[in-house]
């Protein structure tokens, strides 16, 4: 199914005069602090964030899963669903894959749907932490060696060359859709002292990436995402920023580190990672979710939307104010549910994310620089919290009408009965390839 432009101009017009009173307000305000209304809007219009192939369907945990009727069970299907999203934020214009889960059997026809949805391929994402399944095989994936300890970074030279090769032929899957990125996650490590020989362990992972690494066209990006525990407790051979850092720096300067935000452990200042990466020009990917504990995966912004804002402080400065070099990060969104209607999910993520950017966007660096310059820690924190708790949802509303998206995206999916449209083209008993 497709939503159409004039079905949401439909849903638009009923509340447009509302809107419209809300964003000249708010619209007021901010220009008489010297925003730049027009210029935040134009950034935002243009802030796309990628939808994770496996993030359509409900997402389980090592104690279950609760499927969600009508879920996406074809890669089209998840495709189609990604359009739907799209069409009503105007901000999910990509799409991230997972193979083997998400491999397309006829390339050039999936780019080619895709792209009458507004979607392109965003950074494609390879698997080497779990043992696919017979029958769930691609015919040139056919998995000799178990990943269970470890890929990469296993000791034996034939495990290292299946997952080096599968990486590889994940880059050729992406070459074929029009992707321009790879994404390594890895579980390598051990669960008990004494397992792995971290020293050896972390040479043979920086042997395999640059490997990898030589597959890559001149035009690819390597994003090196790391994780400090789980699937491993006792080690993950990329455990920080700084390990990620050290491994792109040696394989090249199309290597970069990829910072998910439910991969550090609690309390981590993460906004000051992004910021040295940043620094170095080495922040490639970015992937969003929020956590409590761990790696919770819960929707961005459903625990700490100050510290978004904060790390979005730092991404503005960083993308827009600096003076560094980093190429703009591929940005995705990285949760998953067990509860949730997965695009409602994803549309509450998407709407946090850009709450969270124009937060960052209205910062005036000029005066927090000078409240810096001046020691004044009083001001300093002033600026920002100013900004954090200023309303800006109508002018993302307002964007997003710019970008003919729905003034109210979750309500148009709800108003439209999107969910009992696609259980009742699917089935209730449909299940997502994924997690
Ligand atoms: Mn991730």
């Amino acid at each position: 199914m497709r939503i159409t432009i004039d079905q949401i101009q439909d849903f638009n017009k009923s509340r447009e005069s509302d809107h419209h009173q809300h964003f000249q307000f708010l619209q007021g305000q901010l220009e008489e602090k010297g925003v730049d209304t027009e210029e935040v809007m134009r950034r935002l219009q243009q802030f796309q964030v990628a939808i994770p192939s496996w993030a359509l369907g409900a997402g389980g945990t090592r104690f279950g899963r609760f499927s969600f009727g009508g879920e996406p069970a074809t890669l089209e299907q998840k495709i189609e669903d990604v359009g739907l999203i799209h069409a009503l934020t105007q901000s999910a214009g990509a799409i991230s894959l997972h193979i083997p889960w998400d491999i397309p059997q006829d390339p050039a026809a999936t780019k080619q749907f895709a792209g009458s949805l507004g979607l392109a391929f965003d950074a494609m994402n390879s698997n080497t932490f779990q043992d696919q399944r017979q029958g769930q095989q691609h015919e040139q994936q056919q998995q000799q060696q178990s990943y269970k300890f470890g890929s990469l970074c296993h000791t034996d030279a034939a495990h290292r060359a299946q997952a080096v090769n599968h990486n590889k032929q994940v880059i050729d899957i992406g070459v074929s859709l029009g992707s321009k990125s790879l994404t390594v996650w890895l579980a390598d490590g051990s669960s008990f002292p004494g397992q792995l020989n971290f020293q050896k362990a972390l040479a043979r992972t920086l042997d395999s990436l640059k490997d990898i690494y030589s597959h890559l066209p001149s035009d690819w990006k390597m994003y090196i995402e790391y994780k400090p525990y789980e699937p491993n407790f006792y080690s993950t051979v990329i455990q920080d920023w700084g390990t990620s850092h050290l491994l792109a720096n040696e394989c090249g300067e199309n290597a970069y580190c990829l910072v998910d935000l439910g991969h550090h452990l609690p309390n981590t200042n993460i906004e000051q990672i992004v910021a040295t990466l940043l620094w170095r020009g080495k922040l490639g990917g970015f992937h969003f979710n929020d956590s409590k504990y761990g790696d919770d995966d819960l929707t961005v912004g459903a625990i700490q939307p100050y510290q978004l804002f904060l790390i979005f402080n730092e991404l503005v400065y960083g993308m827009h104010k600096s003076a560094s070099d980093n190429p703009s990060p591929a940005w995705m969104i990285d949760a998953s549910h067990n509860l949730k209607d997965p695009l409602e999910d994803l549309m509450q993520s998407l709407e946090a994310i850009r709450l969270a950017y124009a937060q960052g966007l209205i910062v005036d660096h000029h005066r927090l620089e000078q409240a810096r310059e001046e020691n004044d820690v009083t001001k300093a924190q002033e600026i920002l919290q100013e900004c954090y708790r200023t309303d800006l949802r109508p002018l993302i509303r307002e964007a997003r009408l710019r970008s003919n998206g729905a003034i109210d995206p979750i309500n148009y999916y709800r108003e439209a009965s999107i969910r009992q449209q696609l259980i009742k083209n699917r089935g209730l008993a449909t299940v997502a390839t994924g997690l």
